[in-house]
């Protein structure tokens, strides 16, 4: 993409890992994709820290002359002028008693961004090209129209479960209704919603808590940007995408799914080493090298890979009744594990919220293996032992598996989760759903059946399996370029590119003529 001058984004990410990691990766493919670009990554310094270390060994940062750079900036935040507890810049952190105050001191970060704008402009003569913003930072668009720039939002998410996620927000349907089914705003009458697909703090939601008072403005405020990206591809959500342009009314670029090249290559692996990096920078409970060696034993699509994502952990009861469920199935496993509910989720892990000798029985007899806190999750989704995800629906994990070709079974637990496990099943047919959230109790034997099923090479979970391999395709055509061939993806983020580029012509010459 060429460029007579200089051309700066802003980028704006909540702070939230799930948002974070494809912000950056967002960065990254703009950066590819043009040259004499800057994209500032703006967050606070505990997350700047974070973000530069998982990209400081990589090479594709660096930059040469005339090439695209990133940059990051820091935004001063305090959390203890909010009465949070020192240090808490990221939802990871957060308690969550908490939670809905931390998401109401994101709301000082106004003050700073438009500071950071204003330098920008200052320094280099002209406006940034654009913000891009998380829909959660919806003052962003005051920001944008007041400095002279254009505000777009990039929801992390895909077009199904964002949409069900704004609507909800600013209709509360379950709220003007007794029933436990109901339509939603946006979606035909064939998709009603169920009362225990919303989260808790949803549930209880009037309108005038502090939640609804959080989000209401927000999102509508980012319903009035320039136009939305969003983290998914035309091909693999067609009916997402319709319903989304509707209702958003505005230009919307579908860019994703953001992954890594790596992710992304034609065969699969099975030594795992063809993705080399672990994408959240975390520290890993087990060498990566010892996962692709107990891996390189099975066969393939026979194991079960088990992952609540970064935020979340079940009920201790509801751990014991999976171990049950997953001993008696005697499918092969890799469990990623964390302290259960009420617990700390970084502590140490207790033998106890297991069933006695679990741990031992399943490592000895090669069965399954336990892994604390963090795994290398795409490159065991990328291995052909792997068989199917039992997942919390977080969409970044939702499109690792898809990448690869992996059914899920849905346990959904927060933010848009459940809505993504819904579409999953009714429209992609790659997944069923073993519970929901933390409220429900689980029984060994039915988690048992339903990871017999999912298993299966042939009926329900063949069918899923067959069905996840076509995503897969459809993913990596939707993202690929090779010579003059883009996928829609890549054709998406040009548009998005080449719409910035002639908004800012409009601007400048407007300025002219006045
Ligand atoms: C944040 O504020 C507290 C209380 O005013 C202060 O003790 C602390 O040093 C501040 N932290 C930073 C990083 O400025
Ligand atoms: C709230 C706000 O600033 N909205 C602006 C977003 O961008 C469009 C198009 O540039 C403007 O018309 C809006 O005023």
């Amino acid at each position: 993409m060429g460029s007579d001058h200089h051309h700066h984004i802003v980028m704006l990410p909540f702070m939230a890992l799930g948002h974070l990691i494809p912000f950056l990766e967002l960065a990254k493919q703009i950066k590819q994709r043009t040259t004499g670009f800057t994209i500032t990554i703006a967050s606070t310094s505990l997350n700047i820290q974070y973000l530069q270390s998982t990209i400081s060994s990589s090479s594709s940062i660096s930059s040469s002359s005339g090439e695209s750079t990133i940059d990051f900036a820091v935004l001063p935040f305090n959390s203890s002028d909010y009465a949070l507890p020192p240090n808490t810049e990221n939802t990871e952190n957060v308690p969550l008693t908490e939670i809905g105050e931390f998401f109401s001191a994101s709301l000082n970060l106004e003050a700073p961004v438009r500071k950071l704008i204003a330098d920008i402009t200052a320094r280099e003569g002209t406006a940034p090209l654009c913000i891009i913003s998380d829909p959660f930072f919806g003052w962003a668009t005051n920001v944008a129209e007041s400095l002279n720039t254009v505000n777009i939002t990039f929801t992390t998410g895909g077009a199904y479960g964002t949409l069900a996620y704004i609507s909800l927000w600013l209709h509360l349907p379950h709220f003007h209704t007794d029933s436990e089914e109901f339509t939603v705003l946006g979606f035909p009458e064939r998709c009603r919603f169920h009362r225990s697909q919303l989260h808790p703090f949803m549930r209880a939601a009037n309108g005038k808590d502090l939640w609804s008072r959080f989000f209401q403005p927000q999102i509508s405020l980012s319903l009035k940007s320039s136009g939305w990206l969003t983290n998914t591809a035309e091909e693999i959500e067609p009916f997402g995408m319709e319903i989304f342009r509707n209702y958003i009314k505005l230009p919307l670029w579908s860019i994703g799914p953001l992954l890594p090249q790596s992710a992304l290559k034609k065969s699969s692996s099975t030594s795992g080493s063809s993705i080399s990096t672990q994408r959240t920078g975390k520290k890993l409970g087990i060498p990566a090298e010892e996962c692709f060696q107990w891996l390189n034993l099975q066969r393939p699509n026979s194991v079960l890979y088990i992952s609540f994502g970064s935020q979340n952990t079940i009920r201790a009861t509801q751990m014991m009744e999976l171990a049950k469920g997953l001993e008696k199935s005697e499918k092969n496993f890799i469990w990623v594990i964390r302290p259960p509910l009420g617990f700390d989720i970084k502590g140490e892990f207790r033998s106890e919220w297991l069933p006695e000798g679990f741990e031992e029985r399943v490592r000895g007899n090669k069965q399954g293996l336990v892994v604390r806190n963090w795994a290398p999750q795409l490159e065991i989704l990328s291995h052909e032992s792997t068989g199917a995800f039992l997942s919390h629906c977080g969409w970044n994990s939702v499109v690792e598996s898809l990448s690869q070709g992996v059914p899920i079974m849905g346990w959904p637990m927060a933010a848009e989760q459940s809505y993504n496990s819904k579409m999953l099943m009714e429209e992609m047919g790659v997944s069923v759903e073993l519970t929901r959230g933390v409220q429900n109790e689980i029984v060994g034997e039915k988690v048992k059946e339903l990871i017999e099923m999912v298993m299966d090479e042939n009926g329900k979970g063949g069918e899923m399996r067959k069905k996840a391999g076509e995503i897969r395709e459809k993913i990596r055509a939707a993202v690929r370029y090779e010579g003059n061939e883009a996928g829609s993806s890549v054709k998406a983020m040009d548009d998005f590119l080449n719409y910035v580029l002639e908004n800012r012509q409009e601007r400048e010459s407007k300025i002219q003529v006045v």
